[in-house]
């Protein structure tokens, strides 16, 4: 097949620019479909789609009385999580790429794409995906076209980002865009034109994420799954966005936003960065226990924030939807989140019940007496095996969450008050701490570490540092990317939110979590408000400044005053050895760490030798 900027299907009555026309027909010709179609965003695509992927096999449409309007897909056993293996920034300098990410030469790249792009379509139906990246209007908000060969990232993207004609309009009246190409990498017909069947979720072997932060694209093979294929999140607002973010003076971070209201009715809003599958989505969707408290969602995973005309931070939500790790989700857990995956969801790799309804460990106590694992097979509760992944996923619309702000898609965004930085960390980090300075904040982001869950492969419980959340995510030298922190940090002045760092994780002597968490984790974020309004004490420490004694509101909590003093312990001895880590840490990105942390990591130092001196 012959494909021109002509011959690329393009909608009527749609202007469509030339650029836009000349991209599609490029990657059509290279990568041979037998048909182009341009998602119109509708809910007659939508269906057309679901009926289409239930027929091949992809979907299983749950039980309509008990789950209306949601299915469930169930991927390859090799097709389960981001491939950070397989991610590559593909920079002209390496350095720009810096020592956490994967770099490839830019030209080299292309031409391996190429190769395993040229007819990776055959056989199949190329979607023309046009998306934004937050509501419509504002100047925080972004463009892009997502081309795919998978039927499930074109339903994906429609909740998770706003697809389709609306955005395809924008394109058209001359705003900027970013173009991303995905294949699943199974072609179904060969270069000799022999032909084989589809798989119920075809995928390769051979996997490529790549983004090119020079010219702002992204090309990704071989896997369907999550952020590996849904273009518009790990890869646009996080890796591409950060670079455009440093070049135009904002920031795009693994971020949750939502907005807390206290009793007299003031508003704070806040975000926070914690590394994959830490909690993110139930800290968004939270239930505080402190009484008069309510929370607000605005988003559970990426924030894009820019200063605004009064000089403070402004944060949206980029995306529309949630993609969240189904396994610990209950009624106990985050309600609220449950209850929005009671119809319109999409259920990746969880269990299926006898019923047609979806499972996952943690959702019961009980588990039901038989299952159909995420693998299709029979299970039973004495099987050695879970029976959802333990990186299953649900696609939800955030409108669905009884949460959702008011004014959640307001594209002017919401002025930023407080950040907190999260990790998992059993030992050492107390429930909350208050940064110094901006600059400390920085430092704290800086050298924030987590215990590896299984939103990615790799082995699950080792330590890893995980900057700002953003070790996967930061699509140019993590170095550089804190010089635009503390550039930032100028351009805010006494504008910019305070920063915390907390740690819901940490454990005992006989390796139990101290801390309730969930609801209860209101109570030290309650503190860093009052912090805030000026009406609650701290004392300096290691760390920062933690709760004056008496300060946490533990009201109606079950804790004991020694469990309380284990929360905030910050031995000196331990820190010290952490603060030598970092000196190693640091090391990696030669002179591009910035002086300003290792002026911090000095003052750290001192502050460990006072603790030492006053025991
Ligand atoms: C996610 C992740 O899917 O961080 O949000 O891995
Ligand atoms: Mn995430």
């Amino acid at each position: 097949m012959t494909y021109t900027p002509q011959t690329v299907n393009a909608p009527s009555g749609f202007a469509v620019p030339e650029d836009v026309l000349a991209w599609v027909a490029e990657v059509a010709e290279l990568a041979q479909p037998d048909a182009i179609h341009w998602c119109d965003g509708s809910i007659d695509e939508r269906e057309r789609l679901y009926a289409q992927m239930v027929e091949a096999g992809t979907f299983t449409k749950l039980n309509q009385d008990l789950r209306p309007g949601s299915y469930l897909a169930r991927s390859a056993p090799s097709d389960v999580a981001r491939v950070e293996s397989r991610t590559y920034i593909c920079s002209v300098k390496e350095e720009d790429a810096g020592p956490t990410n994967n770099w490839a030469d830019p030209t080299e790249m292309r031409a391996t794409l190429k190769k395993v792009f040229a007819g990776s379509m055959r056989g199949r139906t190329m979607y023309i995906i046009p998306f934004s990246m937050g509501p419509f209007g504002g100047n925080i908000s972004r463009l892009g076209i997502e081309i795919s060969d998978s039927p499930y990232v074109v339903v994906s993207m429609r909740i998770m980002t706003r697809m389709g004609n609306q955005a395809l309009q924008a394109i058209c009246d001359g705003k900027d865009w970013v173009p991303a190409v995905h294949s699943v990498g199974y072609p179904l017909v060969d270069a000799d034109g022999n032909k084989r069947d589809d798989l119920v979720w075809p995928c390769n072997d051979e996997k490529y994420i790549t983004h090119f932060p020079e010219t702002r694209e992204i090309w990704s093979f071989g896997s369907g799954y999550g952020g590996n294929a849904l273009l518009g999140k790990k890869c646009y607002a996080l890796r591409i966005a950060s670079v455009i973010a440093r070049d135009e003076g904002w920031l795009a971070e693994h971020m949750l936003v939502l907005r807390i209201t206290g009793p007299d009715g003031r508003s704070f809003c806040l975000t926070a960065a914690f590394p994959s599958a830490c909690g993110k989505t139930n800290l968004a969707m939270l239930r505080p226990t402190i009484p008069g408290w309510k929370v607000e969602t605005v988003g559970d995973d990426i924030a894009w924030m820019r200063p605004g005309p009064d000089g403070r931070l402004y944060a949206i939500n980029p995306e529309a939807g949630f993609f969240g790790v189904a396994p610990g989700t209950s009624e106990k857990t985050n309600p609220t989140c449950l209850h929005a995956l009671d119809h319109d969801t999409i259920f990746t790799n969880v269990a299926l019940t006898d019923d047609g309804d979806v499972w996952w460990e943690g959702l019961t106590d009980e588990p039901p007496a038989h299952l159909i694992d995420w693998t299709g097979q029979d299970w039973t509760p004495d099987a050695d095996r879970p029976a959802a992944h333990p990186n299953s996923r649900f696609t939800v619309p955030a409108a669905q969450a009884e949460s959702i702000a008011p004014n959640w898609e307001d594209p002017a965004g919401l002025p930023v008050d407080v950040i907190l930085f999260g990790g998992r960390r059993a030992t050492n980090v107390p429930l909350i701490s208050e940064s110094y300075s901006w600059e400390h904040g920085v430092f704290v982001g800086a050298t924030v570490s987590s215990e590896q869950t299984a939103a990615a492969e790799g082995s699950v419980g080792s330590l890893r540092r995980d900057p700002f959340a953003m070790l996967p995510f930061c699509g140019y030298n993590m170095a550089d990317y804190w010089s635009h922190w503390l550039e930032m940090g100028q351009t805010l002045g006494d504008k910019a939110p305070r920063i915390f760092q907390v740690n819901w994780f940490r454990k005992d002597a006989d390796g139990k979590f101290i801390w309730p968490g969930f609801g209860d984790n209101s109570r030290p974020i309650v503190w860093a408000l009052q912090r805030i309004a000026g009406t609650a004490k701290a004392v300096d420490a290691i760390s920062g400044r933690i709760p004056a004694p008496g300060e946490l509101d533990v009201d109606g909590l079950d804790i004991s005053d020694e469990a309380l003093t284990e929360l905030f312990s910050l031995p000196p001895d331990a820190w010290a050895a952490e603060a030598d880590l970092t000196e190693e840490y640091f090391a990696q990105f030669g002179d591009k760490t910035p002086a300003e942390l290792y002026d911090q990591l000095k003052q750290l130092r001192q502050r460990i030798a006072d603790a030492k001196a006053k025991a």
